[in-house]
């Protein structure tokens, strides 16, 4: 068995030789050495940026001996490593985090308290690195800090993106976005390791030989090359010594390349040349859940995939070492499809490189990746033209088109005479162009499939890849997400930790099953109130925040109503407004007296992809509804909209903790698990959600009386789907909805101009996709529902309180105890 994470016992744990000494003191000495040799200043002349810089240099100082032993140790066991492979890792501010982990808040705080300097200022310093656009790379995050507490070894590979995820702005309420300078003021987290640089080739053809023994070789000659250079960054274990790699490849101009121009005396030339090649990783593609199928994206692709695989197989086995045995020594975990260019680039390496066969370059290759899943809207599921493929990549092209012919002869084989069923599993599709599908050749590839939480992995194995499951249904598993309790409890909930920890103790940090026993609390009159105040001290703590960040201002005693994630349809942001609009239309028509309403602040905040119009067009009629309702005097104190600009985790870690309701509301069959549902739950908001993603099990673990569902399930949809789902129809039966599509299309919210939010509402009453219609009666009648438990503030906090205490399942400690059993087949060093 698995046993408990955590060991506060572990040698490492104290502190390490080279480390300064664990106390005030030493703190004090090591942090004004950093501020006056490293960022060459006096305490007294220093900024906050040479503050926070110095601070974090200090923190480093101590993560660093245990850094150097975590990869000592792990070496000399020759352990078996997780490669994780994402092209996103959206880590949040790493300065609170590294101070957790080292048990060094109390100290840090004191010891810049005798320099005068408070610690929370340094913090708010700190630019997150957004390097992931939403949930997918906010997952990966919290499984590489999983893994660490764990002692796990773990290389986290992706991309050190120059630009991350775009910093949003609104502009008359229009998102306008900004480039997102995250490395302006200096980056204190990352070692830069340009000796350990790899070569990466792109374009030109192959060449096919006969070597001494009479064997096909193929050659790859390639026409143009880039530098990878890897940025390592800590990826600190909870108390317990490891620190593993986060591996962030940045890109460069070989030295080669642009020689070759200068010589030839372009300056020009060769100055262009340097910045083709830096492209690749200049900027984070914005589109979250639908890719846009671009070039410069699968060059991305390539590039970190190229360069994570030379980096493992060159540098981090021994000289010498069998890759017959790869499989002992690494999995590659393909977060989505991302990465899956990885597949063709070992086959090329094992074969090209390593003199392997076909089949031996296989069955290696097979066993070294597992492919997670992370949705079910065909838009997200990647198709690379082979046009674009083979001129950027023609030998693996060659070698994807090898293997889908290996794989279907297996098929045929398997079904004889079968070839419709042939055509649909092909990897190669040829409509709407010849194109690969990556997450065929993932699922043909992977020794395991994944899907992120229950119902996903079954809709994967029925709907998505029902042939693949129904060919290998052991290659299919579930492991439903989670999110780490150190950041998105104990750190960003610090009075709700404390009043957990007064009652049961601390261990739950690591083994978060154990919140199990606060169930006893929830009766606990005591404790019930201490509960509501650390909710009261969020709920200030978020209206100080977005006073100075937004100029919002949050009323007090209200009922805080929170939807924060990506804009997207399928998400349903729109069905959240309805239920507002309506609110207001009735207050307007005097079908409701104002003082009816339950006081009621609703928190919206999204990003939409750039080039996707109508989410953009969502955002303005939010912004737009919020404007009017705000100003109308006769909602004053009942009706609050809010949309604070900018949502990413930083922001998050200030929302969720005072969140009284978590909207999660998704058509169910679209939101593949959700893992801010999760967050929620674990910081006492009750959710109002469809039976949908991860909903499904929150909802089963913490119980029915608990949670707000609402809406059709899956087969309903499926059903009506069939059917034919006519919206036209619900905007005509449904006195509520007409009376608020009106409202919007009155002009009442744009200042008379009828037009502006025409392709929203022309949208949901003639084509509505994800059914917000449909499900709108529902939604309307569980937030009814909410406000009567909200009434009875005593069984609502109970309610609060429960959620808390089964919310343990949704650690990402869990989830990675999930794989390690069902897919990695490795174990905790400890
Ligand atoms: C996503 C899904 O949309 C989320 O439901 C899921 O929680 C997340 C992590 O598994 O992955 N897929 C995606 O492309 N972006 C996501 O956030």
């Amino acid at each position: 068995g698995y046993g408990p994470a955590f060991s506060p016992t572990h040698p490492l744990a104290l502190a390490p030789v080279g480390s300064p000494p664990h106390s005030v003191d030493g703190f004090v000495a090591a942090f004004l050495a950093e501020l006056n040799t490293k960022q060459g200043v006096a305490l007294s002349h220093s900024s906050t940026n040479a503050q926070y810089l110095a601070l974090a240099g200090t923190v480093r100082q101590y993560l660093m001996a245990r850094w150097l032993e975590t990869s000592r140790k792990t070496h000399e066991a020759k352990a078996k490593t997780v490669g994780y492979l994402s092209a996103e890792y959206l880590l949040g501010r790493q300065l609170g985090n590294a101070l957790m982990a080292s048990d060094l808040n109390e100290i840090a705080e004191k010891g810049l308290a005798q320099c005068g300097i408070d610690l929370t200022t340094l913090r708010n310093q700190e630019v997150e690195p957004g390097l992931g656009n939403g949930g997918l790379g906010r997952l990966a995050a919290c499984f590489i800090d999983s893994l660490a507490t764990m002692d796990v070894p773990c290389i986290g590979y992706g991309i050190r993106y120059e630009y991350g995820i775009f910093r949003q702005t609104f502009v008359d309420g229009r998102q306008v976005e900004q480039p997102d300078t995250w490395l302006a003021l200096g980056s204190p987290w990352e070692f830069p390791h340009p000796d350990e640089s790899v070569q990466v080739n792109f374009g030109g053809y192959t060449e096919k030989s006969v070597d001494a023994d009479g064997r096909e070789k193929t050659t790859w000659v390639p026409s143009w090359n880039v530098l990878g250079v890897p940025y390592n960054y800590m990826v600190p274990g909870y108390l317990n010594g490891r620190v593993n790699p986060l591996r962030l490849w940045s890109a460069q101009a070989t030295k080669a390349f642009d020689l070759s121009i200068f010589n030839a005396g372009d300056y020009a030339e060769a100055v262009r040349a340097q910045t083709f090649a830096e492209n690749i990783s200049k900027v984070l593609y914005p589109e979250d859940s639908t890719p846009q199928g671009k070039e410069l994206r699968l060059q991305q692709q390539y590039f970190f995939v190229a360069c994570s695989l030379r980096d493992f197989l060159d540098h981090e086995l021994e000289e010498g070492f069998d890759l017959h045995d790869l499989p002992s020594r690494i999995i590659f975990q393909l977060n989505d499809t991302h990465p899956v260019i990885a597949v063709p680039e070992l086959m090329r390496i094992l074969m090209d490189e390593r003199g392997f066969d076909w089949e031996e370059a296989w069955e290696v290759t097979h066993q070294c990746f597992a492919y997670t899943c992370h949705t079910l809207l065909p838009e997200a599921l990647e198709v690379w033209s082979t046009d674009l493929l083979g001129r950027l990549l023609p030998r693996h092209l060659e070698i994807i088109y090898g293997i889908n012919d290996r794989f279907l002869a297996e098929v045929r084989e398997a079904f004889p005479g079968d070839e419709l069923r042939a055509g649909r599993m092909s990897i190669i599709t040829e409509y709407p162009e010849r194109g690969v599908r990556m997450a065929y050749l993932a699922t043909v590839a992977a020794t395991k499939v994944n899907g992120v939480a229950e119902l996903h992995s079954q809709l994967l194995r029925d709907k998505v890849l029902p042939d693949f499951s129904a060919l290998w249904p052991e290659r299919f598993t579930n492991v439903t997400n989670g999110v780490t309790p150190r950041r998105f409890l104990k750190m960003a909930n610090p009075k709700l930790s404390d009043v957990i920890c007064d009652a049961i103790g601390s261990g739950w940090v690591t083994d978060l099953e154990r919140l199990k026993e606060l169930e006893t609390y929830a009766l606990d009159d005591d404790f019930l109130a201490a509960f509501r105040e650390a909710k009261d001290w969020n709920k200030r703590r978020l209206t100080t925040l977005l006073r100075n960040r937004d100029g919002i201002d949050l009323p007090d005693g209200h009922l805080l109503d929170v939807m924060v994630k990506r804009l997207h349809e399928y998400k349903r942001q729109t069905l959240k407004l309805l239920h507002v609009v309506s609110l207001y239309e009735q207050v307007l028509s005097g079908k409701l007296a104002p003082a009816d309403l339950t006081p009621r602040t609703v928190v919206f905040g999204a990003k939409a992809a750039p080039g996707y119009r109508m989410a953009k067009d969502i955002i303005h009629l939010i912004n737009r509804v919020a404007r009017t309702v705000n100003a109308d005097p006769c909602l004053e104190g009942r009706l609050k909209v809010a949309f604070p600009a900018n949502y990413n985790v930083t922001l998050a870690e200030k929302l969720i903790p005072a969140a009284d309701l978590s909207e999660q509301i998704s058509l169910a069959g679209m939101e593949a698990s959700g893992t801010g549902n999760m967050k929620f739950a674990l910081n006492g908001a009750l959710t109002i959600g469809t039976d949908d993603g991860a909903n499904v099990e929150i909802r089963r673990l913490v119980g029915d009386e608990h949670f707000f569902l609402f809406g059709m399930s899956e087969p309903e949809v499926a059903a009506l789907g069939a059917r034919g789902y006519d919206p036209g129809a619900y905007y005509q039966g449904n006195a509520a909805i007409r009376a608020a599509i009106d409202l919007i299309n009155s002009g009442i919210f744009s200042d008379g101009d009828r037009g502006m939010f025409e392709s929203v509402t022309m949208s949901l009453t003639h084509h509505d996709r994800f059914m917000a219609l449909a499900d709108f009666e529902s939604y309307v009648a569980a937030q009814a529902r909410v406000e009567e438990r909200y009434a009875d503030q005593e069984s609502w906090t109970r309610s609060a309180v429960l959620n808390v205490a089964r919310s343990g399942y949704f650690s990402s400690d869990r989830s990675m105890r999930d794989y390690l059993r069902r897919i990695w087949h490795t174990q905790p060093m400890l």
